[in-house]
């Protein structure tokens, strides 16, 4: 069941593979070859496409740091792009984490406006395996994508694909405030 926000956010509870939207935001790490959560489930469902063109990139630029972005085929996802972005590992939030995780969600969007993608869907990045707070990391996910679609007009929509009741109540929370 997806609530509207404004017509150009919405929340949902479930799984981001299943996403109707042009490209699925991906809670990476910086190898690109994969891991668990929702990483796993991305490669699993979308197949070996995604992760031959995550080769590729790795063998032209090494990687993906903290903060940074890139983007790959959705394989065989509803999604027809996958953006990969890594996250910080939570380390106490003095060692630059409310800004990395910033980073995240502003060089994602970068990505989708640069392709005119009409519409992206973010999981809550770090806050599984990288142990972010919650709260915290949906303050920064509601504000990152506020602030950025109060001045671009490109992706047209933002969909938040909460896995959990606890990310589902703390998003219901920032998204009315
Ligand atoms: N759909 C939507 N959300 C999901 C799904 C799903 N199918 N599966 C999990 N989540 P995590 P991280 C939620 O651990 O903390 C990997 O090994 C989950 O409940 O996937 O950024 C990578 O390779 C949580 O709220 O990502 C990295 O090594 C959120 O997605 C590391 O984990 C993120 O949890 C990244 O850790």
């Amino acid at each position: 069941m997806a609530s509207l926000f404004s017509n150009r956010i919405q929340l949902v509870q479930g799984d981001i593979t299943r996403q109707s939207v042009s490209a699925i935001v991906n809670a990476a790490n910086s190898s690109l070859l994969g891991g668990g959560g929702v990483d796993g489930a991305i490669h699993r469902a979308g197949g070996p496409a995604i992760l031959e063109e995550c080769r590729a990139i790795r063998a032209r630029q090494g990687g993906c740091k903290t903060g940074e972005a890139v983007i790959t085929t959705g394989g065989r996802l509803p999604a027809a792009h996958v953006i990969h972005t890594v996250g910080p590992v939570w380390n106490g939030g003095r060692k630059g984490e409310p800004e990395l995780l910033a980073n995240c969600y502003r060089n994602s969007l970068r990505l989708a406006e640069e392709r005119q993608l009409e519409s992206v869907a973010f999981p809550g990045i770090s806050t599984g395996i990288y142990g972010y707070p919650k709260p915290e990391a949906a303050a920064v996910a509601v504000h990152e994508v506020r602030q950025w679609l109060a001045v671009h007009d490109w992706p047209q929509r933002v969909v938040f694909v909460v896995f959990d009741e606890e990310n589902r109540r703390l998003y219901e929370q920032e998204l009315a405030g």
